[in-house]
């Protein structure tokens, strides 16, 4: 069954926010801050919560970037839909969590080595102000022992999600 997820991009003076993920899916690499939907919220309030409590930051208004669809060859079960939002407006500073190390990168220095290997297909696209669809078919998830590589992308421009 398909899971939906968020993640949250927050940006500030050409620099954007970063964690450093501590445990789980995707753990030991930097990703924006996210995470599953529960039964009684919106996909943007998910977004929300999961930035606040990830980051200990609260968002203002969030725009909409892109959703793209991950799937893993050695997991066919796990299908993953994530819907990828982006904001400027924030309140407090960012801490860390228990699942995040927070840390701000300008925007010439994203960290492609050390995030998921889609992330270098579409984060340039979200900074610069594109908004996208896409897919991505992966030999399994990333873990701390295990570089997920991509067997199969498509990733395409759209004028509004
Ligand atoms: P938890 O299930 O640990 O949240 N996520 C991905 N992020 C990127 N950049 N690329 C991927 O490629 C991803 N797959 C999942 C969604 C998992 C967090 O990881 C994100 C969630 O924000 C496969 O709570």
């Amino acid at each position: 069954m398909k899971k939906l997820v968020t993640l949250c991009l927050v940006e500030k003076e050409n620099h954007v926010l970063l964690g450093m993920k501590k445990r789980g899916f995707g753990a030991g690499l930097y990703n924006g801050f996210g995470g599953k939907i529960d039964s009684n919220e919106t996909i943007m309030e998910a977004a929300e919560r999961e930035l606040c409590e990830e980051a200990g930051i609260k968002a203002g208004v969030l725009q909409q970037v892109g959703v793209l669809n991950f799937t893993f060859r050695d997991e066919p079960e796990l299908e993953l839909e994530m819907h990828i939002f982006r904001t400027h407006d924030f309140e407090g500073v960012p801490v860390e969590s228990e699942e995040m190390r927070p840390q701000w990168f300008h925007r010439d220095d994203i960290p492609y080595a050390h995030m998921w290997a889609s992330d270098a297909a579409w984060f340039p696209l979200f900074l610069a102000g594109q908004t996208f669809t896409g897919s991505f078919c992966f030999d399994k998830p990333a873990s701390s022992s295990h570089t997920a590589v991509i067997l199969e992308q498509q990733i395409v421009l759209v004028e509004q999600i």
